[in-house]
């Protein structure tokens, strides 16, 4: 792919052209890449006044390398995205200062003063009264504002071609919802859990759930979503008193069921419950799925009398919001497995000294959300699942 691959050192002069930096001295620059797929950088004044971030998707998966090639336009995915938030949750997400659409950069936000999420968790933190309700909250006005109920039925169709993403789709439909259940050779697993990494496989009922879970998520367009909404692609801190909550990173942006995106914070929570039973640790985990979806819930019903579209009633609403709830379970479960045998797995788990009980308590309670999430049907019965008394 012919654009400018940028290092840390073309940082300055590229934020100078693009009209990001007219101060005298130059930023100082330092390489902060940490997800799996992309670079970033921090550019920052030496004397401390002000700093920016650039993000760019490189042609290949990071953590893999040019044997991986990646289309780098998924960082337009991700400038959509944005686009699209900052109109109905401009608080919950980074600002953006430009996209470069031509060497698929981001300029925005430094928002290296709050903390991944994942990793105060892993430090033993906990969630406090407002993350957990500020997530579902943007996936309440992000997925409202850009369904039917939000949009006109041509307008949606516009944003649904606009926002096709293969690759990035393919990823999660071969590394969420296929490989983990079949023999991969991206498949990797403690041998502590080799058992259930085969039991699976052979698992006649587990797998025909995840082939409609996978159809769903193939078929279903019922909102633009985050596509990728684990603990590490949440930023939480305090700024002057006021606790912030920023969703970033959704460069696997596409139009699908609400559900996944719902499901996969749903799996880092539970997850991060078992490292923390583990360890002695446990503080609020056990409340942040219902905090969560009460939060979704409630936003979503308080916009419902705006929809453009009344002949949606409510009853419809109601149904509505139990098949995302049913599907949030069954992506949860998903995101579970393929985080502990599949490609790309949780430091919640692999950090612990001995992460063989978390990962395969956790393994369990995702087979169960897969399977039963037909007959769980509020907060409670998944609780009963997940702590059995
Ligand atoms: C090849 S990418 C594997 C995972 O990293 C991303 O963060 C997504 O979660 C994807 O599934
Ligand atoms: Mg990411």
């Amino acid at each position: 792919m012919g654009y400018r691959i940028l290092e840390p050192e073309d940082i300055p002069a590229y934020l100078r052209e693009r009209g990001h930096w007219d101060e005298a001295t130059d930023p100082e620059v330092r390489e902060v890449s940490d997800g799996n797929m992309n670079r970033v950088f921090l550019a920052s004044a030496p004397d401390g006044t002000r700093s920016l971030a650039v993000k760019q998707a490189l042609p290949w998966v990071r953590v893999a390398g040019p044997s991986w090639p990646m289309n780098p336009d998924r960082a337009d995915a991700e400038a959509r995205a944005y686009e699209q938030v900052a109109k109905v949750a401009p608080d919950k997400i980074p600002a953006i200062h430009g996209y470069d659409p031509e060497n698929y950069a981001l300029v925005m936000e430094d928002m290296s003063d709050l903390e991944v999420l994942r990793t105060l968790l892993n430090e033993g933190a906990s969630y406090g009264p407002h993350t957990s309700a500020r997530i579902g909250e943007f996936v309440a006005q992000f997925s409202f504002a850009t369904s039917d109920f939000g949009m006109t039925s041509a307008d949606r169709k516009a944003l649904i071609a606009a926002s096709v993403s293969p690759e990035l789709c393919k990823i999660t439909e071969d590394v969420v919802l296929s490989e983990p259940y079949i023999e991969h050779e991206h498949n990797h697993w403690h041998e502590g859990v080799a058992d259930l990494a085969e039991r699976f496989r052979a698992d006649a009922r587990l797998r025909t759930e995840v082939a409609d879970l996978r159809h769903v998520f193939m078929t279903s367009a019922q909102a633009l979503l985050h596509g990728d909404l684990h603990t590490g692609s949440i930023m939480v801190g305090d700024r002057e008193g006021t606790p912030v909550v920023r969703v970033f990173d959704p460069e696997f942006s596409f139009v699908g069921p609400i559900g996944f995106d719902l499901g996969l914070y749903w799996a880092n929570t539970l997850v991060s419950e078992q490292r923390a039973m583990t360890l002695g640790r446990l503080t609020d985990h056990a409340d942040q799925l219902r905090l969560s979806w009460e939060a979704f819930e409630t936003e979503f019903r308080r916009l419902w009398p705006t929809r453009v579209d009344p002949f949606f009633d409510d009853a419809y609403l109601d149904r509505f919001l139990k098949r995302v709830w049913t599907e949030s379970l069954g992506y949860a479960g998903s995101e579970i497995i393929r985080r502990i045998i599949g490609f790309a797995h949780l430091t919640d788990l692999t950090t612990l000294e001995d992460q063989v009980e978390a990962s395969r308590r956790s393994l369990l309670i995702g087979r169960e959300l897969i399977v039963s999430r037909g007959e769980l049907p509020d907060v409670n019965a998944v609780r009963a699942l997940v702590q059995p008394t």
